[in-house]
């Protein structure tokens, strides 16, 4: 549905990076919507769950439609939605602990049928809504509800996977920079194939990293986060690479594929070509017949 649900009273935590992404995602999709002259609800927001995922229930202004699904399976949904309706613009929003603990194995699949959806992956380090677990991204030695001991594992290099998995189109960025998060959601939108915008979006209640990620030169702080250089060029995936391994967090573009040709255009072209020779459901199923 594309009202919102008066009955759904979840909150954000004060200071949540969330809100950052939220207000970005409302811009962007309403931006899209005037220049294009496409009613908002062409646009669906398929969510997560976590804090994160609760995003399709707190969009201000025009609503996209939204479906809230179910732990892990944002791109299986997403990949059915799409597949159906091709014509519909598809935004999905998932946390690190729904993306890239559980979902992290469709990443691959749907990046190398390059599925023509857009992700944005709000990454605090932690299963927020659940408290504060250890989630892929948690740093080492880190001690949680869920490592007592501290974090026994090395955390995930979210960018590095992407790039390794074959996503055609990635960008980094942080949720306080509203603006240019808009505009990198606008741009991964428009790109015809499979895009991530991954955001740094900090949780105040249970991993508050803003002070690591933007530094605090009085306490001496080094910030975790830089810009990628103006001569970063984002069509070189070695470069891209480079940036993605440097151990601190670049915010910027950082990877475009050259071509791109989205899953729906391969299936086109792919039944284009078998023209008459196109086999009915109930021929392609006694071919699998033992
Ligand atoms: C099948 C299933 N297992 C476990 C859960 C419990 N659960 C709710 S939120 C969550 C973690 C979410 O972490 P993340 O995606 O990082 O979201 P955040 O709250 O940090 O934004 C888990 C494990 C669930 N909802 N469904
Ligand atoms: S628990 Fe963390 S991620 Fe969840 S709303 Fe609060 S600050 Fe945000
Ligand atoms: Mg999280």
């Amino acid at each position: 549905m594309s009202k919102r649900n008066p009955t759904y009273d979840f909150k954000w935590c004060p200071g949540c990076g969330d809100f950052g992404v939220k207000r970005a995602i409302e811009g962007a999709l309403v931006e899209r919507s005037g220049t294009l002259s496409e009613p908002i609800e062409n646009s669906v927001i398929v969510a997560g769950i976590g804090c994160s995922g609760n995003l399709v229930h707190l969009q201000e202004g025009p609503q996209p439609f939204g479906i809230h699904g179910i732990h892990g399976r944002t791109l299986p949904i997403a990949y059915g939605l799409k597949s159906s309706r091709p014509d519909l613009n598809v935004l999905i929003v998932s946390g690190d602990g729904d993306f890239l603990s559980i979902g992290a194995e469709h990443i691959g699949p749907q990046a190398k049928r390059n599925l023509d959806v857009t992700v944005v992956v709000m990454d605090n380090g932690v299963y927020g809504l659940t408290k504060g677990q250890a989630s892929p991204t948690t740093e080492l030695e880190t001690v949680t509800t869920t490592t007592p001991y501290g974090k026994l594992d090395d955390p995930m290099s979210p960018l590095e996977t992407y790039l390794a998995a074959g996503v055609g189109w990635l960008a980094s960025s942080m949720s306080t920079q509203v603006k240019p998060l808009q505009a990198m959601i606008l741009e991964a939108m428009a790109h015809p194939g499979f895009s991530i915008v991954h955001v740094q979006s900090p949780c105040t209640s249970y991993n508050d990293t803003y002070a690591a990620l933007k530094g605090n030169a009085k306490e001496g702080i080094e910030p975790m986060a830089f810009p990628v250089p103006d001569d970063h060029d984002s069509s070189d995936l070695e470069s891209a690479y480079r940036l993605a391994r440097n151990g601190r967090i670049p915010i910027g573009m950082l990877y475009q594929r050259p071509d791109s040709i989205p899953a729906q255009e391969r299936l086109r072209t792919a039944r284009q070509s078998a023209g008459a020779q196109q086999k009915t459901v109930d021929e392609l199923l006694s071919a699998m017949v033992i």
